[in-house]
């Protein structure tokens, strides 16, 4: 069994437990809640950044941070999560940093106004975490035909999908209204991504 340190609002999190999902590894996953804001939290031994996810191997030893998570879990299985070589690995890894960075745009737009006190946040952070994320929709609105469904490479699916989800959830980006093809591949996530409704933030 191994134990993941759990957040359910976490994007980071969430893709980790729509891989285990995909990769059909539920039973051999539990999960436990973290708190990153409590110092005390013995997931700063367990990963000395204080983020999450963490996954703790049967051996007590960690793994961190979701890539390589990631990366162990799709080893447990025999699904995949990216193609194991070529240039259509390169490809597929490069649609997850895509994700990726969206989702670390959005948090950072979200922790300044989290961690901000009485100051206002400043609008040029604001605006430029804005820009980087309209551009990556807008992108993503043009291409994401050519991106893996579900089935069999769902890594970077799985990523965008997070991302997506907590766009939505934190009111960061209004990334559907005007954007038909994205929203479409959306909604087909939610139906064929094994997991969607459980792990989805509330
Ligand atoms: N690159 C890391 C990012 C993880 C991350 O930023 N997690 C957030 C939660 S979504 C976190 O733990 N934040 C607490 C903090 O930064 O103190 C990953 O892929 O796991």
């Amino acid at each position: 069994m191994y134990k993941l340190r759990y957040s359910k609002a976490s994007p980071y999190v969430r893709k980790i437990l729509l891989c285990v999902h995909h990769l059909g590894l539920e039973n051999k996953v539990t999960i436990e809640n973290a708190d990153t804001n409590d110092l005390q939290d013995t997931l700063y031994d367990q990963n000395p950044t204080g983020r999450i996810p963490i996954l703790i191997k049967q051996d007590g030893t960690s793994l961190y941070d979701s890539r390589v998570i990631m990366d162990f879990l799709e080893r447990q299985s025999d699904k995949f999560l990216f193609p194991e070589a070529g240039n259509a690995r390169d490809i597929a890894l490069t649609q997850a940093a895509l994700g990726e960075g969206l989702i670390d745009s959005a948090i950072l737009w979200v922790y300044a106004e989290r961690y901000s006190g009485d100051q206002p946040v400043p609008e040029l952070w604001r605006s430029r975490h804005q820009e980087k994320l309209k551009n990556g929709c807008d992108y993503l609105e043009l291409n994401i035909s050519k991106w893996h469904s579900v089935e069999p490479y769902a890594g970077a699916a799985i990523t965008l999908t997070a991302c997506l989800g907590y766009l939505s959830f934190r009111n960061v980006l209004n990334w559907s209204g005007d954007r038909p093809a994205l929203k479409r591949w959306y909604q087909e996530m939610a139906l064929n991504l094994p997991g969607f409704d459980i792990t989805a933030p509330d």
